[in-house]
């Protein structure tokens, strides 16, 4: 996926109303933008494809599918019909749940993200165990982008040395949760930023100060 300055906004506001003004904001910056349950819930499917078309730009929808491969493949085909690029799939679940979401952005033509380890503290209870058994699954199941940390960035570099340096990797976590930009990209294709920039003041200019730090 072609992530223009490599940075992806978390759109976790709960009205299209804030969710146009934001993007509407960083749009110089900006041109993928993850959707997620918080917007997705408040206002519908339907802000999907309200954003992508508005701005033009790329959709990763955050729903982090995690049930067994019948429902996980209808969220799947829901999610790409509503005209999501990519959705966030759990990997925890095993190889034929995450096999059903492959299979329907195949058909659909679009992405799936394989979600290995989370940025929260208590990730490190049951998923950071699993985690590297989960990317393994995935390089087995041919998965090109995944999901890992940077709140952690030896875990972040731990999946990067499994997934392979062709493998792409989004990571959660700058700013509000503590994650660094620079170092997070250091392993990452793409930084997630969220609060920093959809609650900040201004949110251009602090899009413009994520963007121009990456350049230094
Ligand atoms: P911000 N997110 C996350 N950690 O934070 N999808 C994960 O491990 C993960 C995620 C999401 O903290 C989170 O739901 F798998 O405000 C939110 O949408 O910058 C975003 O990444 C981080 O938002």
């Amino acid at each position: 996926m072609e992530v223009k300055n490599r940075i992806i906004l978390a759109l976790d506001v709960k009205t299209m109303e804030r969710a146009f003004e934001v993007a509407d904001a960083v749009s110089d910056y900006i041109n993928t933008i993850k959707v997620g349950y918080p917007l997705a819930l408040a206002e519908g499917l339907e802000s999907i494809s309200m954003i992508k078309e508005e701005f033009s730009s790329k959709i990763i929808a955050d729903f982090k599918v995690a049930d067994i491969p019948e429902t996980n493949r209808k969220i799947a085909d829901l999610t790409f019909e509503a005209g999501a690029d990519a959705i966030i799939v759990h990997g925890f679940v095993g190889a034929d749940s995450v096999t059903a979401c492959m299979e329907s952005a195949d058909e659909h033509d679009k992405e799936v993200f394989l979600l290995t380890e989370m940025s929260h503290p208590g990730a490190s209870a049951f998923l950071q165990p699993a985690a590297e058994h989960i990317a393994e699954m995935g390089v087995e199941l041919g998965i090109k982008n995944y999901v890992a940390p940077a709140t952690k960035i030896n875990r972040l570099e731990t999946i990067r040395n499994i997934v392979g340096k062709n493998a792409f990797i989004i990571s959660p976590g700058v700013g509000a949760q503590g994650g660094e930009t620079s170092s997070t990209l250091d392993f990452a294709d793409a930084a997630i930023v969220g609060r920093s920039i959809y609650l900040s003041h201004d949110p251009k200019n602090t899009a413009k100060g994520i963007v121009d730090g990456i350049k230094l």
